[in-house]
């Protein structure tokens, strides 16, 4: 597209996937000349580091009074969208999880009498968990029907979708991206903070936000398993809810002096550069973001059969994929690679050349362009559902 787009994003700006992606996606859009306004409760957690001139970033302050259940930030995030298109002629909102992004942008468009466009972007548990509870179901299905266009990050999540809501609205297919540059084998090579990897020992990783659908347990057990064949190292990067169960197994398997619990870090690319094998025996994974971060490190990934992953990780080349809950599977593949480090090699290496080739943020970002440039040339068309 040759226009510059004024383009605003909303996203939850934690350490969770569907804000990386978004984040990603910004910085890209502003690097090629669009101007890029990112409306979030607080500034996304991969935007420290890039905010200048082409980002503006919109605070959402949600009133807490006596009187309310809850905060009302559904009401608060569509006034200040609304307020921001607004004031910059902004041309299209691009949301990102549908609970309850989607509905303050269909509400702010409503405010300013259909005047922009709103892309929303489904990322996994606003249709799996969260979307889908009777509480939100007509809700969600109302604004995914009302939105100008919806992507979903795989074409599992694409069938998830029409089989959940059976919507009116044609779902497009839009992975996630990686920044090749940020996520490379060389940022490891040169990294200070090797010494969480000990000399000469091959190192595993899981990068997660430890919530019951990653399995963070299972990582432990499988690693125990693989402690009994070959000597290894694990990192565990993230932090969540199953974090103190995960440490507990550790310490039961009597692995815990091999683990390294690290919590949230901003560095994660380094510390999956330095790793061989990362870990994702996920119950649940519309695409798998970590997984694809860790293939542009050069890093082979042993991961489960759900969701979106056996099309990202191609079994026997990227890496493994293995039934879920098969932790003696798991750890058989790992042995096996760090049995065999020319197989090992090769692996990583598939694994780099297909994030660079198939997911680079550049690739991706020309998607979302062909998309916006398709729904601001299409007249408004709103089908109350
Ligand atoms: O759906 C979620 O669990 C939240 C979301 C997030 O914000 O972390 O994760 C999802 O979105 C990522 C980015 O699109 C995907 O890579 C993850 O696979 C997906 N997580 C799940 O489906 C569990």
């Amino acid at each position: 597209m040759d226009r510059k787009l004024k383009i605003g994003i909303t996203c939850y700006p934690t350490f969770g996937g569907s804000g990386v992606v978004a984040t990603e996606l910004g910085i890209a859009l502003a690097n090629s000349g669009h101007e890029v306004h990112f409306i979030t409760n607080r500034l996304p957690v991969r935007l420290q580091k890039s905010l200048d001139a082409d980002i503006s970033f919109h605070g959402v302050n949600v009133l807490n009074y006596a009187l309310f259940p809850h905060e009302p930030y559904t009401l608060a995030l569509a006034s200040k969208m609304a307020q921001v298109v607004d004031s910059y002629g902004l041309d299209l909102l691009h949301v990102h999880y549908a609970i309850p992004h989607a509905v303050s942008a269909h509400l702010a468009k409503e405010m300013l009498d259909g005047r922009f466009k709103v892309v929303t972007t489904l990322h996994g548990t606003d249709i799996t968990l969260v979307g889908n509870d009777p509480s939100l179901h007509p809700i969600t299905r109302f604004a995914i029907n009302n939105n100008d266009a919806v992507t979903a990050v795989s074409e599992w999540l694409r069938q998830e979708t029409i089989r959940e809501f059976n919507p009116t609205i044609d779902i497009d297919v839009i992975e996630n991206s990686v920044d090749i540059e940020q996520f490379s084998p060389e940022v490891g090579r040169e990294w200070a903070g090797r010494h969480y990897c000990e000399e000469g020992l091959p190192n595993l990783i899981h990068v997660s936000n430890f919530r019951p659908v990653k399995k963070a347990p299972d990582v432990i057990r499988v690693f125990a398993k693989v402690l009994e064949q070959v000597p290894a190292r694990l990192l565990m990067v993230g932090d969540g809810p199953d974090l103190p169960t995960a440490m507990q197994a550790a310490r039961e398997l009597g692995v815990h002096d091999k683990v390294s619990f690290l919590g949230n870090r901003e560095d994660v690319n380094f510390l999956m550069a330095s790793s061989d094998i990362l870990l994702m025996p996920s119950q649940s994974e519309s695409f798998g973001l970590a997984a694809l971060e860790a293939m542009a490190c050069e890093t082979a990934v042993i991961a489960s059969r759900t969701g979106g992953l056996p099309d990202l990780v191609r079994d026997g080349i990227d890496g493994y994929i293995c039934e879920q809950d098969d932790i003696d599977g798991m750890a058989a593949r790992v042995v096996e690679l760090l049995r065999n480090p020319a197989r090992l090699t090769e692996m990583k290496q598939a694994a780099r050349a297909r994030a660079v080739d198939s997911y680079r943020v550049e690739i991706i970002m020309e998607k979302y362009l062909a998309l916006y440039d398709r729904v601001l040339s299409e007249k408004r068309n709103i089908a109350l559902v």
